[in-house]
């Protein structure tokens, strides 16, 4: 088995000390961190994701798997984002109020930043009215929003409408994204952009700073 299977087999069955000695032996392999990401990593936790909907697994093991997942991360991410690159643009990045599922944000932000972004990071859990009061403190050009949850998608709609209520509507622009998320709720909810992953978040986003 390749050493890209061996770290979503150990990821999967939720061995963080296995998955970050795997993942330095990939590095040292000079395999390409975006290839670790996607075929190891990702691979895993995909897994971990079809296997929890199907009941075959349960939280605790959703949970030992998201520690084993951010063990190989947290080696790839100085990898993952180039040095050097002067700021494109201020983003404010969160999980919306009430989802705790951060996974996927921190992926997003890892790439913009190695798009050389400045990332403004609020974490998971936030509320509609302190991603607005991030964005408008430290002159941010952007607001991104995540959610796994279908339940916590109304969160992003709030804060479009708080956006346009304030009169921010132009000067601060949205980008959403996440697994339940898609284009068509995106334009529904009066969103500017709507991204599916890491990377295709980094060239929506370009495309909105050009627009600006
Ligand atoms: Co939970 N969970 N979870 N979970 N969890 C899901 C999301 C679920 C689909 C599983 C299932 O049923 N199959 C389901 C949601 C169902 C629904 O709403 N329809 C679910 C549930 C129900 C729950 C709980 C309610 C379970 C419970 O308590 N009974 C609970 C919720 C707690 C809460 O948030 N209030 C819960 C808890 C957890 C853990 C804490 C155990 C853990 C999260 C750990 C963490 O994040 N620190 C967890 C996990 C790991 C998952 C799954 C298995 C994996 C999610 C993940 O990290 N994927 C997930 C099943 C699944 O998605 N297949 C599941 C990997 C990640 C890289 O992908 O986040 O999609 P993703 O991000 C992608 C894109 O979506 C996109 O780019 C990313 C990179 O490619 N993207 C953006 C994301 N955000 C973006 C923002 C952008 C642009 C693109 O612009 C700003």
């Amino acid at each position: 088995m390749d050493i890209l299977s061996r770290i979503a087999q150990e990821l999967e069955a939720g061995e963080d000390e296995r998955v970050a000695e795997l993942t330095r032996e990939a590095i040292a392999q000079n395999l390409a961190p975006k290839e670790i990401l996607d075929r190891g990593l990702l691979a895993g936790m995909n897994v971990v994701g079809e296997k929890f909907r199907a009941h075959e697994v349960f939280l605790p093991d959703v949970l030992l798997a998201a520690k084993a997942m951010y063990a190989g991360l947290d080696l790839l991410k100085p990898l993952l984002i180039r040095d050097g690159v002067p700021p494109a643009g201020k983003i404010i990045l969160g999980t919306v109020q009430g989802d705790l599922h951060d996974i996927g944000k921190n992926l997003v932000g890892i790439m913009l930043k190695g798009a050389g972004f400045e990332v403004i990071d609020l974490g998971h859990d936030v509320p509609p009215a302190r991603f607005i009061d991030a964005a408008t403190e430290n002159g941010a050009d952007l607001i991104g929003m995540s959610t796994l949850l279908t339940t916590t998608m109304p969160v992003m709609r709030q804060v479009v409408a708080m956006i346009e209520e304030r009169g921010l509507r132009g000067k601060i622009r949205t980008i959403v994204g996440g697994a339940p998320v898609t284009a068509e709720y995106a334009r529904e909810i009066g969103a500017d952009a709507y991204s599916f992953d890491g990377s295709h978040a980094v060239e929506r986003v370009k495309r909105l700073m050009a627009e600006a």
